[in-house]
């Protein structure tokens, strides 16, 4: 974390399990819910930094009643101005390591999902809320300002114009509405949130690396290029994909009738 090197990492709050190719990682400070302290920041990013080359998806969970509460206000009152624009800078640092990092992340949403917590959550790859899920950013009422990348990742799932009126008037989306609008891929019953990540994380796990390095690596570039470079960084990543030994034999594989096909939903 270039600029914060003085943190210590909390990774008392931030545990780690390991279930075959998944690795759960899940924030347990629930007596604060999970508020993003500047310590659980460096805590997730070592977390995620120390993964070892067996995980081939993440799953993101918060211990307690919610997700995440966003930042500790607590730690804001002390920072001045520069301190400020490192400590946004480290969360951009962190979150794009995520982001574009060696695998995929599943966050299993529950609780609140707000202000940094649902910029952690837009952090990652795909979002599963159960029913209790409710999204905000109160950071408008607080008189500040999202810092952790919100800015440009969430209008990328909801729109500009829906992140606007969440900030201007403090509106909160429940879990249908949430998921109605893309804050979250995949609604499920209450208490359900990490079964369905797990389950989504496993399939993801069993995809080519090729193909997830794809998503995770190319396709966030390819979407912020202008198109004409888009197209051609696609094609290029294309062929690199196509060509790797395992694209062959899974094409192979359903030539000859032995890969599953594509069902109706
Ligand atoms: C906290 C925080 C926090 C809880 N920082 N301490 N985020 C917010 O503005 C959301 C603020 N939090 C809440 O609205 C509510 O706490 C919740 C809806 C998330 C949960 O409510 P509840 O009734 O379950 O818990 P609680 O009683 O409000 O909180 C329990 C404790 O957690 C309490 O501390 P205690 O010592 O009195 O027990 C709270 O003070 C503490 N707590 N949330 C610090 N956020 C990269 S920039 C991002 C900018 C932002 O994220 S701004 C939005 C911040």
């Amino acid at each position: 974390m270039s600029s914060k090197t003085h943190v210590t990492p909390r990774l008392d709050e931030v545990q780690v399990e390991h279930r075959g190719a998944i690795s759960i990682v899940r924030l347990c400070r629930p007596h604060k819910r999970n508020a993003i302290s500047d310590g659980l920041i460096a805590a997730i990013g070592q977390r995620f930094a120390e993964l070892p080359e067996t995980t081939k998806a993440v799953v993101l969970a918060g211990e307690g009643d919610h997700f995440c509460a966003g930042l500790d206000l607590g730690e804001l009152q002390e920072r001045d101005a520069v301190q400020g624009l490192h400590h946004s800078r480290s969360w951009f640092y962190i979150l794009r390591e995520l982001e574009q990092g060696p695998v995929p992340i599943v966050a299993a949403l529950h609780g609140a999902v707000v202000g940094g917590g649902l910029e952690l959550a837009a952090a990652c790859h795909i979002r599963v809320a159960d029913d209790t899920t409710f999204f905000a950013l109160p950071e408008g009422s607080r008189g500040i300002f999202v810092g952790g990348g919100g800015a440009v990742r969430i209008p990328r799932l909801i729109g500009v114009a829906r992140m606007t009126d969440m900030m201007l008037t403090g509106r909160v989306y429940n879990a249908q509405d949430g998921e109605r609008i893309g804050l979250a891929q995949y609604l499920v019953p209450t208490g359900q949130a990490f079964d369905k990540a797990m389950e989504l994380a496993r399939q993801v796990a069993k995809n080519a690396p090729m193909t997830n390095y794809a998503l995770t690596h190319a396709l966030p570039r390819i979407a912020e290029q202008p198109a004409d470079q888009g197209f051609m960084t696609e094609a290029l990543m294309a062929a690199i994909a196509q060509s790797a030994p395992e694209a062959k034999e899974r094409v192979r594989a359903f030539l000859e009738g032995r890969a599953a096909k594509v069902r109706k939903a």
